[in-house]
């Protein structure tokens, strides 16, 4: 990034958009059941038809795949599950063919307990070469070792049950964040540090753009790992407060950037997963001065239909919460930080099933709407893949219809706690990160035209209706609502260096907002109906007769002072406006 930035908003990535491929999930070229790096080498044209300029692909190392190639065991090969070296050499030549770039996942804050840095430290014992490479810590002083509560702290793991894992060998416990499979680097040894610079620089070479960076503020611990407040339902602690944005986060960011990125020729892209970080927080990782990333992935918006019994407690979206919580992070990110804009990813269940309205008369629209209004905020948008085809939450019957190590291990625990089967099923139908891992939809053919073998995960049998065939064939659909959207990303500056002003924030159903572009006397105005019945309502002056830039129904009437939008109808309106 040159010195003389004047801000993040002058950055390439300022009008980019990104896809996440998952990779599992996308398109299987041999009959396995997995998607591969060949099936997306062969959808390439989709995605430049589409108009996004980065790909972003979850992982495709080696892995046990315990938690879906989120656990490595090796940095530097990919896994044969997902093809050679060698193609993922053909998939970044053929990506780079079309104009596009792309982003490897970086998941460093853990790694496989298969991988050969971790052997190494078990088996090690205390006081081997890599034992502190993780950490590994005595049981509690007068506690049976391997029994509950002999664990170093009450941690409680994001995937159920304790953070940490017993090695009877050594007579010591790993920390392990998510599952027993993936224990925590220890970021405090420089060795473990300048290893991970090496493994990215490597990459950089061979000619990736950049990296998405798996949970990056949990990567510094606090000394002492001090037990956290019980949570009632699972009996564990909460260590959040000593993990997230630990004592020495900034100064691990910046000293990668500055072994790994500075001075790199290529413009390169550089977003970290941050569960838990505030808005003032962001505004310093993301701070173009600082040099530590491009922007932040944030988790306030998608937990706000969470109720206190966690992830899978499921409430109603009040529009109002939605509303404050993404116009506090585009007034807390200013001009100073960046956004990332997201509804939805591999983690997620599917937004137009979660925020919108996935009955066949408002799945389309209300998907658009959804768009519309992610997109015209101020920042880089990035769509997970299936979302530009409205795919919505899968029907999932039973247990055995899930896959996920998070849904599968919550099932277990529940049952043991004695919750009922329903209300356990009822959470990971609305929440599981299953909904986002069914296959692409490509055609309406068995199983979507994702494989031509027996898919790792069931299809969503709605393929036979939403399909990609389907929507590239029909100029109204959703996929080209989103190739439009994209579009103008990069043809309309007041997307990317608009202000943004939030209209009638205490309105439940109207989600309406100014994107105002001072510099080129451009103003933008969104308007967007949240809900399945019409809505009228008062503009601000000087928006009659406006042109319309985009929307997902076709205009009755130009605009007038007061004007009523439709069912889930979003429209966005130009006009210049250069005083104050
Ligand atoms: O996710 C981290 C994260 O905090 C969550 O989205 C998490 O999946 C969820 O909240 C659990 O309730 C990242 C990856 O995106 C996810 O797929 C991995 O499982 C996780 O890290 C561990 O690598
Ligand atoms: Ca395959």
């Amino acid at each position: 990034m040159p010195e003389n930035l004047a801000g993040p908003a002058d950055s390439w990535w300022s009008n980019a958009v990104v896809y996440q491929i998952y990779p599992r999930s996308f398109a299987d070229s041999n009959a396995d059941g997995i998607g591969d790096l060949q099936g997306v080498i062969e959808r390439l044209d989709y995605l430049a038809e589409l108009g996004v300029d980065v790909l972003w692909l979850s992982p495709v190392y080696p892995s046990p795949h315990d938690d879906n190639g989120y656990d490595i065991s090796d940095y530097q090969d990919i896994d044969p599950l997902f093809g050679t070296l060698a193609d993922f050499d053909r998939l970044l030549h053929a990506v780079h063919e079309r104009g596009m770039k792309l982003v490897m996942d970086l998941v460093v804050n853990h790694t496989s307990d298969e991988h050969a840095w971790f052997t190494a430290s078990r088996d090690g014992g205390p006081g081997g070469d890599k034992r502190d490479w993780y950490v590994w810590r005595p049981p509690r002083e007068g506690m049976e070792p391997g029994t509950p509560g002999a664990e170093p702290n009450n941690w409680g793991s994001f995937f159920s049950g304790p953070a940490w894992t017993y090695d009877e060998a050594s007579g010591e416990y790993y920390l392990h964040l998510f599952s027993r499979k993936q224990p925590d680097l220890n970021w405090d040894n420089p060795e473990v540090r300048q290893t991970v610079h090496a493994m990215m620089r490597w990459w950089l070479e061979r000619g990736v753009d950049g990296f998405r960076m798996d949970v990056i503020n949990l990567i510094s611990k606090a000394p002492g790992l001090p037990d956290g407040p019980v949570h009632e339902g699972s009996g564990y602690g909460d260590g959040s407060a000593h993990y997230i944005c630990g004592p020495r986060i900034h100064e691990y960011l910046a000293e990668m950037h500055r072994e790994v990125f500075d001075g790199h020729p290529r413009p390169l892209l550089t977003v970290g997963e941050m569960p838990g970080v505030t808005v003032e927080q962001a505004r310093r990782f993301t701070d173009p001065a600082r040099r530590e990333v491009d922007m932040v992935f944030q988790f306030e918006h998608v937990g706000l239909d969470q109720g206190p019994g966690g992830k899978f407690d499921v409430r109603p979206l009040k529009l109002t919460d939605l509303k404050a919580s993404l116009g506090r992070w585009q007034a807390g990110l200013g001009e100073t930080g960046w956004n990332s804009l997201y509804f939805s990813n591999h983690d997620q269940p599917r937004v137009v099933s979660r925020f919108g309205d996935d009955s066949p008369a408002y799945r389309d629209r209300s998907a658009k709407l959804l768009a519309t209004v992610l997109h015209l905020h101020r920042g880089t948008p990035y769509v997970y893949q299936g979302e530009e085809l409205a795919m919505a939450n899968a029907p999932f019957a039973s247990i055995g219809d899930f896959r996920d190590i998070e849904s599968l291990n919550h099932h277990r625990d529940q049952l043991a706690l004695g919750t009922g089967e329903e209300q356990i099923l009822d959470g990971l139908r609305h929440r599981g990160r299953d909904n986002a891992r069914t296959p692409m939809q490509w055609d309406a053919t068995e199983h979507a035209g994702f494989t031509a073998g027996t898919p790792w995960i069931a299809v969503n049998p709605d393929h036979r209706r939403v399909n990609a065939k389907a929507q590239l064939a029909d100029p109204d659909s959703v996929f080209h609502h989103y190739r439009r959207l994209i579009e103008l990303r990069h043809t309309e500056p007041a997307l990317t260096h608009g202000d943004f002003h939030m209209l009638h924030p205490d309105h439940e159903q109207l989600y309406a907002f100014t994107r105002h572009d001072r510099e080129r006397g451009v103003e933008l105005l969104v308007l967007a109906n949240f809900g399945g019945t019409d809505l009228t309502v008062d503009l601000p002056d000087g928006w009659e007769d406006s042109d319309t830039l985009i929307a997902n129904l076709p205009a009755t009437s130009p605009l007038t002072s007061r004007c009523t939008l439709r069912p889930w109808e979003a429209r966005v309106h130009r006009r210049s406006r250069t005083a104050d």
